[in-house]
């Protein structure tokens, strides 16, 4: 009937390199509209062009042997329930080929498994998108797919049951509220999932990156602390609570209560209590370590209501000592040691300490650094310790997929030192440059200013910024900006012109977050604790290294660099994460944010690649091994140079030259030009996508 919408007028199309005008960036966003108005919230790029072509049937060999250049999976955050990832569904894609059904990130997960146990290779899924897009959600699916869908064995369902629950304990301490996600993950977070040669999930490895530790102490209107304060009042026995002075209401602790972001919150804090609760008990957490990790939090809760007051003398007293003997009870101090701690200081004459009193400032600023550095290790024990539970050493031989699941960037008014979000998925060269370049970048800057001798201040870091960087393009300040700019940068700000978009900074507390200063006199007293997780946490011997610490910049640009080598070793699939509107509604699609967001996720580059690109590469030894069957010459085995067995077997095939490359290729995604060691170049065959299809016929 003419002028009747086609299922494809009507839902768009699965697959973008389906759309008649693949590369324009309204094609794209329509397409993706359409399809979200039909609660069609995934997209892919698959190369189903090709399958579509001989009648839809996928070319079993073909189907099985391809990797793409990163399989890439677009998903749009739905906001609601959509009852599509029910087992029934899992059942569905389980060694389902990717193309043919249609896109799921259960899809991405059994094309990354499936890939893993035939080729004995390491994977590795990539989520990014801002805060609110759904990484995290996207990241749990697949964990509970293989949780669901894998072979299991009697004695391995303990590691597959920790493997899952390792999850809400994490995101208890390390999610909170804020204006963009009432779960947001306030730190990075890699896994790595184990499994032995029979695909069996065994163990896996977790690494988190820099936790938001000013949270604990200070939160941004309407947002919350982390989760498990809540959870802990809430849901907290009566018993436990009184075992630890707490009163059940919020708002009675400072560190809770200035924010606001309590009263309104869609979290369940009782229900995820018991969530927790258990999980504890899955993951090997005996009563000891419970005591006093519930012994810790609790402190803090009482450390920020440690008021000061300030005497004649202009010096900070603590009129009421109450709190201070709940936490000597919980962290087994002596409190007038750790009385004399946040309200003194010891400093080292030549030959003396001598101990001066601190102003009302300093030991308000003394308080909270002890509980940001006390929340910030007992993070670390806690991830440490979950992975004491996964790990298993039965297996030496093992393959892995990785999940990867950093923080989203966030574009707010003002930015702060822990907002850093230098690198991107995509290159972003020059930004990375102008923040982590050694002695030139904004860290090192920054490192500088800390250290060096002589008053320094926020104000003298952005002096030097202006001085040493003021000259690059991505970078400015009110006093660089022309007139027109000036109204919109205050005085204390810089703006980095991000890949993402400008982020303003201001940079009111930069020098004191970044050297994360826990005064001597306070970590003496942490080190004498005889709680066993702070015992851990603060060892004797970090008192008599008198070598700094490294700072937040530097410590966060190592670990990224670290992250690197763990990503660059393995095979790549991806998911964009689209946040449709900012209101965490349903059905509502924002044009605007959402081209924005096609933008800077870099996802028409990634079409234009595709097609433009030889979809297909793969390692001469793993080509040889797939398609030695073809060729006579390679057959059943090649035991030439591998290069040459390559190009025989190509030959052989009949490929035409511009149809294959043989030749170099750096991996190295993250930091495409700058790779970081010779291990990143391997030789590879390229082969254009159009004939891999090909291949089919020439199956025996
Ligand atoms: V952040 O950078 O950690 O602040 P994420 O991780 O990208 O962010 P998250 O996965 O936490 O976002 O998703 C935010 C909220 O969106 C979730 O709490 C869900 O309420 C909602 N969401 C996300 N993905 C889905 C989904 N596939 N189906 C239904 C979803 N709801
Ligand atoms: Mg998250």
């Amino acid at each position: 009937m003419e002028g009747a919408l086609t299922a494809r007028d009507k839902v768009g199309v699965q697959d973008f390199v389906l759309l008649d005008a693949h590369t324009s960036e309204s094609a794209f966003l329509d397409n993706l509209r359409k399809r979200f108005r039909e609660n069609l919230i995934y997209v892919t790029y698959p190369l189903s062009q090709l399958f579509s072509s001989c009648g839809g049937s996928l070319p079993a060999f073909a189907a099985l042997s391809i990797t793409y250049i990163g399989t890439l999976l677009v998903s749009v955050n739905p906001y609601q329930e959509l009852g599509i990832y029910t087992l029934s569904q899992m059942e569905l894609y389980q060694g389902v080929n990717f193309f043919e059904l249609p896109p799921h990130v259960y899809a991405i997960a059994d094309n990354a498994y499936r890939m893993m146990c035939s080729e004995l290779t390491n994977h590795l899924i990539l989520i990014s998108g801002e805060s609110g897009a759904g990484k995290t959600e996207a990241s749990k699916k697949i964990l509970q797919y293989f949780a669901m869908t894998c072979p299991m064995t009697d004695s391995l369902e303990i590691a597959r049951d920790r493997l899952l629950l390792s999850n809400p304990v994490l995101e208890a301490f390390g999610n909170a509220k804020t204006l963009r996600n009432d779960n947001s993950s306030r730190f990075g977070k890699y896994m790595d999932i184990q499994f032995d040669f029979k695909g069996i999930p065994i163990g896996g490895h977790i690494i988190g990156y820099l936790i938001e530790k000013s949270r604990v102490v200070y939160q941004n209107h309407g947002e919350r602390n982390f989760h498990i304060f809540y959870q802990l009042l809430e849901g907290g026995e009566e018993q436990l609570l009184a075992y630890l002075g707490l009163e059940r209401d919020p708002q009675l602790y400072r560190y809770l209560a200035q924010a606001h972001g309590a009263s309104e919150s869609s979290m369940n804090d009782r229900n995820d209590w018991k969530t927790v609760s258990n999980a504890f008990a899955v993951i090997d957490f005996t009563e000891d370590d419970l005591e006093n990790l519930f012994g810790i939090i609790a402190s803090i809760l009482h450390l920020g209501n440690v008021c000061f007051r300030e005497n004649h003398q202009g010096c900070a007293t603590i009129p009421v000592i109450n709190e201070i003997k709940w936490i000597a009870k919980l962290l087994g101090v002596q409190p007038s040691a750790l009385l004399e701690a946040l309200t003194h200081r010891k400093i080292e004459a030549q030959t003396e300490e001598v101990i001066c009193p601190l102003t009302l400032e300093n030991s308000v600023y003394a308080r909270d650094a002890m509980a940001k550095a006390v929340y910030g290790r007992t993070f670390t024990w806690l991830v440490n310790k979950i992975n004491s539970s996964l790990v298993n050493k039965e297996f030496t031989k093992k393959t892995v997929i990785g999940l990867l699941d950093i923080y989203g960037f966030e574009v707010f008014d003002k930015n702060g030192g822990e907002g850093w979000e230098p690198i991107q998925y995509f290159n972003n060269k020059i930004i990375c440059d102008l923040v982590e370049e050694r002695h030139k970048g904004i860290i090192s800057i920054l490192d500088e200013e800390c250290i060096r001798p002589g008053p320094a201040s926020d104000l003298s870091f952005l002096e030097k910024l202006e001085e040493k960087v003021g000259k690059h393009a991505h970078f400015q300040t009110r006093k660089l900006a022309g007139p027109n700019g000036r109204k919109r940068i205050g005085w204390m700000e810089f703006r980095l012109f991000h890949y993402a978009g400008e982020v303003t900074y201001c940079t009111k507390g930069f020098l004191e977050k970044n050297s994360d200063l826990l005064y001597r006199h306070l970590k003496e007293v942490l080190c004498r604790s005889r709680n066993g997780i702070l015992k851990e946490c603060f060892l004797a011997a970090e008192l008599e290294n008198r070598r700094r610490s490294p700072t937040v910049g530097t410590q966060f640009k190592t670990s990224l660099s670290s992250l690197l080598e763990i990503l660059i070793s393995k095979e790549p699939s991806y998911i964009r994460c689209i946040k449709p509107n900012e209101r965490k509604e349903p059905s509502k699609f924002d044009d605007f944010l959402i081209r924005h967001q096609i933008k800077y996720l870099g996802l028409m580059e990634h079409l234009r690649v595709r097609r433009a690109g030889f979809a297909y590469r793969r390692k001469y030894e793993h080509f040889l091994q797939r398609y030695k069957s073809l060729c006579p010459d390679t057959w059943p085995h090649w035991r030439g140079p591998p290069a040459e067995g390559v190009e025989r077997l190509i030959k052989y095939i009949g490929y035409k030259p511009e149809e294959y490359k043989l030749g170099r290729f750096i991996k190295g995604f993250i930091h495409r030009d700058k790779p970081l060691c010779p291990d990143n170049e391997e030789f590879v065959v390229f082969v254009r996508k159009n004939y891999i299809l090909n291949l089919r016929y020439h199956v025996p």
